[in-house]
């Protein structure tokens, strides 16, 4: 798939948002790839249906792993540009041409959408809020690069980071992606996004903030140290 734009979509019981969020995405990329989990709803038949690339893990392994899945189905068709997005619907695809620009322009590798860059998001919780503050504040302190939103899920990277990553987490993939593309040298940049309120299901990731905090912490170290030691 030389020259082209792939979406990855990670997917877990989202039947009531994959529908919509495939048909748009298709406007902006030449195909779309869903990454399910076991969803114990119609998320793998809606996906198919709307002709999406979709694979399955035959147990539900966490967002992280589902990333490592797909980049490793994209690394196989080579795209130019690999953008992420949610399947919930929290991400408008609208946005994507915005978010893919400077890496179009040659001014970055990644791109990350941030709901932060210009003040808070209004329809974020408050312990959401705090808790991605401190991800964000610890992640760019080891990163050596300041960012205002390192948990994000719309993002957009050329073929060099796709081609680089070695992602090892399962619970999650968004800080470890940053420390590890920023680690190696590549340019990082932020696009200002609004994101939506949930309409239809529920946050999974992050519903139990210190929970969340917690494990992506431990993340961040470890990928840290990781990265250091194999400098
Ligand atoms: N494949 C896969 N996708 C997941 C899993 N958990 C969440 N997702 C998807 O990852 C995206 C972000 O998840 P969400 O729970 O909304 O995260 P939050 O908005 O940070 O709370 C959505 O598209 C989910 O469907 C999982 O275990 N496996
Ligand atoms: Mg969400």
């Amino acid at each position: 798939m030389p020259n082209q734009y792939l979406a990855i979509i990670p997917a877990f019981n989202e039947e009531k948002s994959i529908a919509a969020v495939i048909h748009n995405t298709n406007k902006y990329v030449n195909q779309v790839l869903v990454v399910d989990d076991q969803s114990t709803d119609s998320t793998r038949k809606i996906a198919r249906l709307h002709g999406a690339i979709v694979i399955s893990h035959p147990r539900n392994k966490g967002v992280g792993a589902a990333m490592r899945t797909g980049i490793a189905y994209a690394k196989r068709l080579e795209p130019n540009i690999v953008v992420i997005i949610d399947a919930d619907g929290q991400h408008k695809p609208h946005d994507i041409p915005r978010l893919i620009r400077p890496i179009i322009a040659g001014e970055a590798d990644l791109v990350l959408g941030s709901r932060f860059l210009y003040g808070k998001p209004v329809n974020m919780s408050q312990i959401k809020k705090v808790g991605n503050i401190l991800t964000t504040f610890a992640t760019s302190l080891l990163a050596g690069v300041k960012f205002t939103d390192t948990q994000t899920g719309f993002r957009a990277f050329n073929r060099k980071v796709l081609l680089s990553l070695d992602l090892v987490s399962d619970f999650t993939y968004t800080q470890e992606m940053i420390l590890a593309v920023c680690h190696k040298g590549f340019r990082c940049t932020e696009v200002a996004i609004q994101m939506h309120t949930r309409r239809y299901g529920k946050s999974k990731v992050a519903s139990k903030p210190s929970l969340y905090a917690l494990k992506v912490l431990v993340i961040m170290f470890s990928t840290y140290l990781r990265l250091k030691i194999h400098r």
